[in-house]
């Protein structure tokens, strides 16, 4: 027997009662907007947000270095020197201007295209060039893939390249800090890719429920791997999901840095002070490649890469704003430029010549003491390396 009100007291609060049979359309009649600030020609939309001259430099140089960062690392692994690499190129802009909003406080949990956020946080190229050689400089002392960062001292969780997985984490993070009383919030950046993944509903569920300050930057840029996101989702995208789990959200231009930048800081206010989780779905393009096991010629159009690469490339976008302001000239882009590569070329000879970790880590920093069935392995594999050293590198200590 129905109530006779005409609300129906469900332990999640009053629903009311129609008699109209009516359901829910699984499109809205519009999509929803997406935020900008800067035209595509890089000036600003009346009525835009503006930041000083000292963030905007900042910002600017950030996305060339890791441009040129990215353009050298890919080079070096053609060439054999680096066994893997995976470029940020088109997505410069979500990197560094979401960095820039943020706080040395907010704990970063990252999926693996957003080396930009530690290059901010003082990462230096030496550092990423260690890592990516694996060699004893490395901090991961080359137990992992190249480019899976980590940095303890930057507060930014070392890649893992699971998809989805470093979404609960994140919200793990942020209950942490909530707990604590911290001034602070968890950040998680994922992939269109990503958010098809249990981990990402999971996360937004539990962020909700348990009012954790954390923001889930979804870079939406088009594919994952070679499945575009046509063969992803039948939602307007990834920004409407948050209203379905109570998350507050909003969708940005990717490839805007002020837009991103406040939307970002607007987002980590609210994350904060309301303590509460924030969705952000940033629209872009992966230029690149997936990574350098990947030709993406072989699955998508090479005039769609071109027209994002040219027309639609963040960095140039920003710089017509900074040049128009009178903050940045052609000879300072020269000599940006021109020192960035100097830095990272000497970088990545001093990596490659620096010796490997010695091979008894591969066993370390997992036990406190070393449990027996690792031991036998280690036993194990010094007698394999004796019995065919041929098979092994010369130059790996033992
Ligand atoms: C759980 C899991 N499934 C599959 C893969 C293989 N994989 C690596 S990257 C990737 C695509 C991810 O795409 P997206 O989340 O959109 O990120 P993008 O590479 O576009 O930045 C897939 C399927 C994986 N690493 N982990
Ligand atoms: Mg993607």
């Amino acid at each position: 027997m129905w109530p006779s009100s005409q609300f129906l007291d469900f332990p999640g609060g009053k629903v009311a009662f129609t008699s109209e049979m009516r359901f829910i359309s699984e499109s809205p009649k519009e999509r929803i907007p997406c935020y900008r600030v800067l035209d595509d020609d890089g000036q600003l939309i009346e009525g835009g947000i503006n930041v000083g001259k000292e963030i905007a430099v900042k910002m600017y140089s950030d996305m060339a270095t890791l441009q040129t960062m990215d353009t050298i690392f890919y080079d070096a692994q053609r060439q054999g020197r680096i066994s893997f690499y995976l470029t940020t190129i088109g997505e410069e802009a979500i990197n560094i201007a979401s960095a820039a909003a943020l706080t040395i406080d907010d704990f970063v949990v990252p999926q693996y295209r957003e080396p930009g956020v530690l290059l901010w946080r003082g990462f230096t190229l030496e550092q990423f060039a260690n890592q990516c050689f694996s060699n004893r400089g490395d901090d991961c002392r080359g137990r992992q893939m190249p480019i899976h960062y980590g940095s303890k001292k930057l507060n930014y969780l070392t890649v893992a390249s699971t998809i989805a997985s470093q979404l609960p984490h994140a919200v793990g993070v942020a209950y942490s800090l909530k707990m604590d009383g911290k001034d602070a919030c968890a950040v998680t950046y994922f992939g269109d890719g990503g958010s098809s993944e249990g981990d990402f509903h999971a996360a937004l569920n539990f962020a909700a429920v348990t009012e954790a300050p954390v923001l889930f930057i979804c870079r939406n840029n088009g594919w994952a791997i070679s499945t575009p996101t046509s063969d992803q989702f039948r939602s307007d995208g990834i920004v409407v999901r948050g209203e379905a789990y109570g998350v507050r959200s909003i969708r940005v231009d990717g490839n805007d840095t002020l837009a991103l930048y406040s939307a970002v800081r607007a987002a980590r206010e609210m994350a904060i002070c309301e303590q509460r989780p924030i969705l952000i779905e940033a629209m872009t393009y992966r230029v690149g490649h997936h990574s350098t096991s990947d030709d993406s010629t072989k699955y998508r159009p090479v005039d769609e890469i071109e027209l994002w690469r040219s027309a639609r490339d963040p960095i140039t976008r920003f710089r017509k704003w900074i040049e128009s302001n009178g903050w940045w000239s052609s000879e300072a882009e020269s000599e940006l430029r021109s020192n960035v590569r100097k830095q990272l070329l000497d970088a990545i000879q001093v990596a490659e010549r620096t010796e490997k970790p010695p091979l008894v880590d591969m066993f370390t920093d997992v036990y406190d003491a070393v449990p027996s069935n690792l031991s036998e392995q280690e036993k194990w594999l010094r007698e394999t390396i004796k019995i065919h050293p041929q098979d092994y590198p010369s130059d790996f200590p033992l």
